[in-house]
């Protein structure tokens, strides 16, 4: 409970702060896009996880002040970088309890607009349980987002109990291969099979695709011989300050 006014308060008193971990090109390891995460630098806790807050803020609303703080400090930060790399974009995530509402649109275009960033340049990226409850009006709004040219991201894909149908109902721009399969990767045959089917998979709907939590060489080899076009995780970066980021980011050849 106390937690609860804790958190009430860390929106306002600036006490969230984003890291920004880098996403790749595997063929050339070039950085062109970061996903923005959040942290909480707790006054007596210090700096907390979003494991330790997020399902709180779930249960009580606050993912919603939350999440748009992310998104626009998410959209200033990428504005920071578009005189390095004007093709860079930035991708954050986006609660289930978020898409529910009809405000998310003006939130997101109050984001890129106030910070001088181009739509484009802004990912959403959902989870496949946030969108398999989604209702024709959560379509709509996707829809919307896409018209505006938002991205759209299907987050931990592979791992929900989405059915391969609504892959054509879901204006997805991009999948991101779950860690959990990448992880397996170099050892299980299956898990090897499932990155392979969902990199083909984004190729046949001509989605970008990001492979999570690539920790090893042995598992950036084998992402990059499938022919998986983005790959994500400790092998290329950990999540760190803005500045690191803006250090990393490479132009486009
Ligand atoms: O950074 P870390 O690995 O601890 O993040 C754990 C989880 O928290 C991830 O699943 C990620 O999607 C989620 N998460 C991180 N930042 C945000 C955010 O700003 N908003 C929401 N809704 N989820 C986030
Ligand atoms: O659910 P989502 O994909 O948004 O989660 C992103 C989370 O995954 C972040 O909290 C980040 O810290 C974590 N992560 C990123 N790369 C790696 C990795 O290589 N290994 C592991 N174990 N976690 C990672
Ligand atoms: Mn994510
Ligand atoms: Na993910």
């Amino acid at each position: 409970a106390e937690l609860i006014a804790d958190l009430r308060r860390a929106v306002d008193e600036e006490q969230l702060r984003l890291e920004f971990q880098p996403i790749v090109d595997l063929a050339t390891g070039a950085v062109r896009s970061a996903e923005a995460l959040v942290r909480w630098r707790h006054p007596r806790l210090g700096l907390l996880s979003p494991a330790r807050f997020l399902p709180l803020a779930e249960e009580t609303g606050l993912i919603l002040p939350i999440d748009r703080w992310v998104i626009k400090e998410a959209c200033r930060a990428a504005a920071t970088w578009q005189d390095r790399v004007p093709t860079a974009t930035v991708a954050v995530n986006i609660a289930a309890a978020h898409l529910r509402r009809p405000d998310l649109i003006a939130t997101v275009t109050e984001a890129t607009a106030g910070a001088g960033l181009a739509p484009r340049a802004l990912t959403l990226e959902l989870t496949e349980s946030a969108l398999i409850e989604g209702s024709d009006a959560v379509l709509d709004r996707l829809g919307q987002l896409r018209e505006l040219g938002i991205r759209i991201a299907i987050d931990d894909f592979g791992t929900g109990y989405s059915s391969l149908s609504y892959l054509h109902r879901i204006p997805a721009t991009e999948l991101k291969i779950d860690r959990s399969f990448v992880s397996r990767i170099s050892d299980d045959a299956r898990a090897y099979a499932t990155v392979e089917m969902v990199t083909r998979l984004a190729d046949a709907f001509d989605l970008g695709v990001v492979a999570e939590g690539v920790e090893t060489e042995r598992q950036h080899d084998a992402v990059a011989a499938i022919g998986c076009v983005q790959g994500q995780g400790y092998r290329y970066g950990r999540p760190a300050a803005l500045a690191e980021l803006r250090a990393v980011l490479t132009k486009a050849a």
